[in-house]
C-alpha cells in the first residue's frame, strides 16, 4: 500500500479549510483536516515543502512509524503548525485504513463504547434574556448541555456573540487584517453571575450548562469566577485562564469545585501533561486536527483516563468537516469521553464540498458506517471558493494594553 501521491487543497466555503488528500498506488484515498485558523498556508507550505516529499513511496499501514517519523524524527518538535501537518496525514491513513479492512475508524479504535455522542449547543445572545431565548431554543431542538455565552455591557464586541451576523461561517472571509476587540475584566463580572443565576431560574437544574472564559482571567480571577458560579452547577467552565504555566491550575483547583475544561489550542500530551496528572482540569478539549490526529488523540484521552479526566473535544467551526468526523469515531469509542462541542455540521457551501451522513437527534450524534472516516471531499466543488487571508480578532484592555484573545 505505497503512498503515491499527497495533495493539499486550500478552499474557502464562508471560511478556510486545508484539506489533505493521500493517495496509495492501489487508489485508495484518505482524508485529512490541516486547517490552523489564521495561518492555514503555513500548513500548507510546511505540508508541500517538508512533508509530502518524504512520505512518497512509504507504505501507508505504517501509521505508527509516520507519525513517529514526523513528530520524533525532525528537530523541530510541536508547535500548531507541525502538528497540523502530522495530524493531517494521521487522520488520512487512519481513513485509508478503515477503507482497506472495510470497517468504519470507530471499530478499529476499539468499538462502539456506547450509543451515540453528546453534544452541548452553544446559545449565544446581546442580552441576558436574549441568551436565555436562544437557551430554549436549544433545548426545544432537544439539546441536554448548552453553553451560555452573553454580550458584556459596555464592551462594543464580546467573545462569542455574533449578534446578527449569525454564524461564524460568514464572519471570516472579512477579515483581510485583525479586528481589535476590548476587554474588561470588570465589567464581565458585572454580568456574568446574572447571566446564571437567571438561566437556572428560568431552566431549573435538569439542563446542563458550560460556560466559555476564552482566557480572559488571571489565575486568581478565575478562581473567584468558578467559586462564585458553584451554586449554579456547571458541567464545566471553559479556558478561564491561559496555562501555559501548567501550575496556574493549582491555584484555581484549589479554590472551586467547578470541574474545569481546557485544551483546544494545545499541540501535543506534553501541553496537558501536568494538568493531568495533577487532576487539575476535569476535561481535556484537544481537537484531531491541532494535537496530532487521531493517533495522538488516543494517547492522550487513555493517559487522561488514568486521572478521571474526561474528553470535550473541541468543536468550533474552524475545524473542517474531516476533523468533526474523525472525533465522532474517537468519540463513540474512547471510554473516557464526556461530551461534544457542536455548531452545526457547516453551512450550504462547506456540505457542497464535505459530504457525510453523520445525524444529529436529540442532542446527540450518529457516525455512519462507512469504512474509514466515512466522508467525502468534492475536489471540483472545493475550486469554486478560493482561499481568503482572514484573520482572528486580538484583544486589548480599555487602557489599550494587548490582552488574550
Ligand atoms: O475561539 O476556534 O470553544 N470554542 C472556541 C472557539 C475559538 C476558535 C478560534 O479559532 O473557543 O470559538
Ligand atoms: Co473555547
Amino acid at each position: 500500500m505505497k503512498i503515491k501521491d499527497i495533495k493539499i487543497f486550500v478552499s474557502c466555503p464562508g471560511r478556510n479549510f486545508v484539506t489533505v488528500k493521500v493517495i496509495t498506488e492501489d487508489g485508495v484515498y484518505g482524508l485529512g483536516d490541516a486547517t490552523v485558523n489564521g495561518r492555514e498556508m503555513a500548513v500548507v507550505t510546511y505540508l508541500e515543502e517538508h512533508v509530502v516529499p518524504c512520505l512518497i513511496g512509504r507504505d501507508a499501514h505504517d501509521i505508527e512509524d509516520i507519525w513517529h517519523y514526523l513528530y520524533r524524527g525532525v528537530y523541530w518538535r510541536r508547535g500548531p503548525i507541525t502538528m497540523a501537518a502530522i495530524a493531517a496525514i494521521d487522520m488520512a491513513l487512519w481513513d485509508i485504513k478503515g477503507k482497506v479492512a472495510g470497517l468504519p475508524l470507530y471499530q478499529l479504535l476499539g468499538g462502539k463504547s456506547r450509543t451515540g455522542v453528546t453534544v452541548y449547543a452553544h446559545a449565544n445572545g446581546e442580552t441576558i434574556s436574549d441568551t436565555l431565548d436562544k437557551v430554549a431554543e436549544c433545548i426545544e431542538q432537544g439539546f441536554k448541555v448548552v453553553r451560555l455565552q452573553c454580550a458584556v455591557p459596555g464592551l462594543t464586541e464580546t467573545y462569542g456573540v455574533l449578534g446578527d451576523k449569525k454564524d461564524y461561517f460568514e464572519l471570516q472571509g472579512n477579515r483581510p487584517l485583525p479586528p481589535e476587540q476590548t476587554w474588561s475584566t470588570s465589567k464581565y463580572f458585572n454580568m456574568v453571575e446574572d447571566l446564571f443565576e437567571q438561566a437556572r431560574a428560568r431552566f431549573g437544574y435538569e439542563i446542563e450548562f458550560t460556560h466559555d472564559v476564552h482566557s480572559r482571567l488571571t489565575p486568581i480571577e478565575s478562581a473567584k469566577l468558578g467559586k462564585m458560579l458553584e451554586k449554579y452547577n456547571l458541567l464545566f467552565l471553559e479556558d478561564p485562564s491561559i496555562a501555559e504555566n501548567q501550575e496556574n491550575y493549582k491555584l484555581i483547583r484549589h479554590h472551586t469545585t467547578t470541574p474545569l475544561a481546557l485544551g483546544e489550542t494545545y499541540n501535543t500530551l506534553w501541553d496537558c501533561k501536568d494538568l493531568l496528572q495533577n487532576q487539575l482540569i476535569d476535561y481535556i478539549r484537544v481537537a484531531a486536527t491541532h494535537a496530532g490526529g487521531i493517533t495522538a488523540m488516543k494517547r492522550i484521552a487513555d493517559f487522561a483516563s488514568v486521572f478521571n479526566v474526561k474528553t470535550a473535544p473541541h468543536g468550533a467551526p474552524d475545524l473542517s468537516p474531516i476533523c468533526f468526523v474523525a472525533h465522532m469515531h474517537l468519540n463513540i469509542s474512547t471510554p473516557n469521553f464526556g461530551i461534544q462541542e457542536y455548531v452545526g455540521m457547516g453551512n450550504e457551501e462547506t456540505l457542497k464540498i464535505f459530504k457525510h451522513e453523520m445525524y444529529l437527534e436529540n442532542g446527540m450524534i450518529y457516525v455512519s458506517d462507512k469504512p474509514g472516516l466515512g466522508i467525502e471531499f468534492d475536489e471540483v466543488a472545493a475550486e469554486e471558493y478560493v482561499y481568503k487571508r482572514s484573520y482572528l480578532p486580538v484583544s486589548r484592555l480599555e487602557d489599550g494594553t494587548l490582552w488574550h484573545w
